[in-house]
């Protein structure tokens, strides 16, 4: 079926400390985000970027989080932004960091809600991202939207998430950097973590099919967030987290097949690009023809496998 893709820019870099990310729905759009889904049959809806609406004091007791009202007004803006969205088609929100996760997955949850539909995630990520503003150590809240998404405690300052996801429907996949605060609360949850230990064991197939089919057989909605330090960094370097050790091309491509061909998948993230630190453009035409592959490129037509 055709999908009309809203790209939504989310020109967000306050989520950390370096620079550049603001680049990133610039350099989306040049890579040829739009042409690459019209290319793949679907349509491609551009709402332009999200603005910031005037900041509104906010105060946390970790002194070393920063830049908090700023990360307050994006998640009100692109959970507004976001709702409206899904109404319409199939969100992709053009980061910016991964604090941008904040407000796109409350939008999406909120007209889940409304829908009566339960809500996935699954997290294309080296990190697990599952810190509060309480526990994390650099204060960048880039690292914070699962413990939010969740309805973990420590968010006061941010409105209350609409519906939390409960842990049983969220996949960290591709993980391979956890802090010991993130650990303690993640190992309190059934959420289901495909670290790059459990995929070098078991192939990145199987473990996404079974996430998959928990998806298709409750009628789920999908959101998938997917940051550019999940990639390994040989074939991604525009990201200022680089982890070695990280998914290949291949692989990046044959999770998006898949997860085109579940027919599952209802909103994206695309977070963490870093124009600035890329060489030649390369990171960002990666991260678009991932999201051809997501979209239905492909050399040869196959049966659609069902899940479930
Ligand atoms: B990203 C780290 N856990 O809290 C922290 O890139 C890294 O969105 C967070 O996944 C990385 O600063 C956040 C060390
Ligand atoms: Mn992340
Ligand atoms: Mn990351
Ligand atoms: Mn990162």
């Amino acid at each position: 079926m055709k999908k009309t893709c809203i790209l939504i820019g989310a020109p967000i870099d306050t989520g950390q400390k370096r620079e550049g990310c603001l680049m990133g729905p610039a350099a989306f759009r040049v890579a040829g985000i739009s042409r690459t889904i019209t290319d793949t049959g679907n349509l491609a809806e551009d709402w332009g970027d999200v603005a910031l609406p005037e900041l509104r004091p906010a105060a946390c007791l970790n002194s070393a989080v920063h830049s908090l009202a700023e990360t307050v007004g994006w998640t009100k803006a692109l959970a507004e932004t976001g709702k409206r969205a899904m109404a319409k088609g199939f969100p992709i929100f053009m980061g910016g960091d991964h604090s941008l996760s904040l407000g796109s997955v409350a939008g999406v949850a909120a007209h889940a809600r409304d829908e009566g539909r339960p809500l996935f995630v699954l997290w294309l990520d080296a990190h697990s991202d599952y810190h509060t503003p309480m526990t994390t150590a650099s204060g960048n809240l880039h690292g914070t939207p699962v413990a939010y998404i969740a309805g973990r405690l420590g968010f006061d300052a941010f409105p209350p998430f609409p519906a939390p996801v409960p842990p049983d429907r969220i996949c960290l996949y591709g993980i391979r950097s956890v802090d010991g605060p993130e650990h303690a609360g993640l190992v309190e949850t059934d959420a289901t973590i495909c670290d790059m230990r459990v995929l070098d064991e078991r192939g990145i197939v199987a473990p996404l099919r079974e996430f998959l089919d928990k998806v298709q057989a409750q009628n789920g909605l999908l959101h998938v967030s997917l940051d550019v330090d999940f990639l390994d960094p040989s074939i991604a370097p525009a990201v200022g987290t680089t982890v070695p050790g990280g998914i290949t091309f291949r692989e990046a491509h044959l999770v998006m097949e898949l997860l085109h061909e579940s027919g599952l998948v209802t909103s994206l993230d695309l977070v963490e690009l870093n124009p600035f630190l890329d060489e030649r453009g390369r990171t960002a035409r990666l991260m678009v023809d991932l999201v051809g592959s997501l979209m239905g490129r492909k050399v040869f037509d196959r049966p659609t496998r069902s899940f479930g």
